[in-house]
């Protein structure tokens, strides 16, 4: 064994004990609705170097990576048996995709990959890339991962390589370890992505926010979070998808949006994430946004703050397609607390805390989008005057107390 070769695997080995093993730290200046943590929780620097390198001082003497990985992001996230999980897209330096559970005890910092990435069988071989899971624990006692599967579009000319098509796939486990690959989602729109699966039966069926669209990148005009039901999860089939959310001139969804992880259930309603996208003389802008669903009628929004909840910041702006917040994977804590796992950039993983109780008054008393730039100034007009009639209330009671 050359020096070479076990001085490489030692500093190796202690840079990535050291990332992992590095504390998060909040943020201390936030909002109030959400913090933020000044590290990314997972990146592609976390990727086991077994994946990466040969340790056989024969076969590779320099102690040379053999096989490369790009990006950790997107990630689906999940609470299992203690642990936050999350299940994200790995990126090879080859730009192919697929899926792999990293945990950690806490949920902001530790996390690390299990030994093995997921493997589950191509369904009639049509996968060339595999991205963007979304982990559903349905009350039917399984846990799916629905997700993006793409491939080359059979009609397209010789010449060109990038017209393709996104379908929805399907998986469940009930160990995160073993996966049984179902049918691809059949729905009445040419193409799918951002398909996500809602936790529980709806008049006995599985229910599902889709995202249809015309083209592989163009929304068009079905635009918008869709909504629709299946009888079975084994063969997935909607005949009628209802748009829910729609995309809208002028606002940050304006170009296209999609639900991001399954909504979670709160007394006043479902509370959603999803990503809205507006299109810019740089390139497309994706930030993330919330609003809230009624609990008796999944396909009715109850409240809609306006503006974005999460857009990049600082550096979560740059990265292999700039200027991109994406989320799929949200942990709801047993004592109220929210872990938001959101992507930056299409390169690293973050998360964001917050409560569910701040979620929601968020939600439900952010003033909505009013459409125009007059209706915004109404709104800031009408807060200042809220506070200068607070302030004034004030100084007379403290002038009464005073008497
Ligand atoms: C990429 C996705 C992207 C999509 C649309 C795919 O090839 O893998 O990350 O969302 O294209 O641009
Ligand atoms: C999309 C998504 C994501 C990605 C984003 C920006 O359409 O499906 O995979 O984060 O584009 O590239």
């Amino acid at each position: 064994m050359t020096s070479i070769f076990k001085n490489r695997i030692a500093l190796l080995a202690k840079a990535q004990d050291l990332l992992i093993n590095k504390e998060n730290l909040k943020e201390e200046e936030g909002n109030g609705i959400f913090e933020r943590y000044k590290y990314p929780v997972l990146t592609a620097a976390h990727v086991p170097l077994t994946w990466k390198y040969d340790f056989d001082p024969t076969s590779n003497p320099y102690f040379m990576e053999r096989i490369g990985f790009n990006a950790v992001f997107n990630a689906g996230a999940i609470k299992y048996k203690g642990k936050y999980i999350m299940v994200a897209r790995v990126e090879g330096s080859d730009r192919k995709s697929f899926f792999a559970v990293a945990e950690s005890d806490n949920g902001i910092d530790g996390f690390r990959f299990w030994d093995y990435p997921i493997v589950f069988d191509a369904y009639e071989n049509a996968d060339t890339n595999v991205y963007d899971m979304r982990i559903v624990e349905h009350e039917d006692g399984w846990i799916y991962g629905l997700f993006c599967t793409e491939k080359r579009d059979p009609s397209a000319h010789v010449g060109d390589q990038t017209s393709a098509m996104a379908q929805c796939g399907i998986i469940r486990t009930k160990d995160l370890k073993n996966w049984h690959r179902l049918a691809d989602l059949k729905t009445p729109s040419p193409q799918q992505r951002n398909v996500v699966l809602h936790p529980e039966f709806v008049d006995g069926q599985y229910a599902f926010y889709t995202r249809p669209q015309d083209s592989f990148i163009e929304a068009g005009s079905g635009g918008g979070i869709g909504f629709g039901l299946s009888k079975s999860i084994e063969n997935a089939e909607i005949d009628h998808e209802f748009i829910l959310f729609k995309k809208e001139y002028h606002t940050v969804y304006e170009a296209k949006n999609g639900q991001g992880p399954a909504p979670i259930k709160t007394e006043k309603g479902w509370l959603h994430l999803a990503h809205g996208v507006r299109n810019t003389a740089a390139g497309l802008r994706y930030v993330l946004y919330m609003f809230m669903t009624d609990l008796n009628d999944l396909t009715k929004v109850i409240h809609k703050p306006g503006g974005y909840f999460i857009a990049p910041e600082g550096e979560e702006r740059v990265g292999d397609v700039s200027n991109v917040a994406f989320c799929n994977g949200w942990i709801l804590d047993e004592d109220g607390k929210v872990f938001i796992y959101y992507a930056s950039s299409d390169t690293r993983m973050h998360v964001a805390t917050s409560t569910l109780e701040k979620l929601s008054d968020y939600v439900i008393n952010t003033p909505e989008d009013g459409l125009k730039s007059s209706l915004t100034v109404d709104t800031i007009v009408n807060l200042v005057n809220k506070n200068k009639a607070t302030a004034l209330a004030e100084t007379q009671n403290n002038k009464s107390l005073t008497y």
